[in-house]
């Protein structure tokens, strides 16, 4: 068995988790936080058989769209004088990171 875990934006979770609940598979959503942009996102925990790997990334792949996301970041205005004025970044975000790990034991009781 694997366990994947999907990094996706909150905006496409809940379309995703219908099209895999629909499709039978379990998932198990996870509100997190991104590093980078400090925003929230959403992770997705689906335990499969390894055959089902590539149909997963693929629904996962027609549902996750790239964003491009602003953020603002601070920056001295002038040296060492200490001001900081915060200014807008573009980032592409998603539409998903991916992540397959061997799972060693699975037992549902
Ligand atoms: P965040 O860490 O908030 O990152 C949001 C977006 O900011 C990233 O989109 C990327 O475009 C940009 N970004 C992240 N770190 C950066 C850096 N050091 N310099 C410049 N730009 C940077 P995605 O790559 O699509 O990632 C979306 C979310 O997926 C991330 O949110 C994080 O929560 C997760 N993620 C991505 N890669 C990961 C990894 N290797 N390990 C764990 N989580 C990861």
């Amino acid at each position: 068995m694997k366990l994947i875990i999907a990094v996706v934006q909150d905006d496409d979770a809940n379309d995703l988790i219908d099209l895999l609940t629909e499709k039978n598979f379990r998932v198990t959503k996870l509100a997190t936080t991104g590093g980078f942009l400090k925003s929230g996102n959403t992770t997705l925990m689906i335990g499969v058989e390894e055959d089902k790997i590539d149909e997963v990334i693929g629904q996962i792949e027609e549902v996750c769209k790239t964003r491009n996301q602003i953020m603002t970041a601070p920056s001295p205005v002038a040296g060492s004088t200490g001001v900081y004025v915060p200014y807008p970044i573009e980032v592409k975000v998603g539409g998903a990171t991916i992540f397959v790990i061997d799972v060693d034991k699975f037992v549902k009781i």
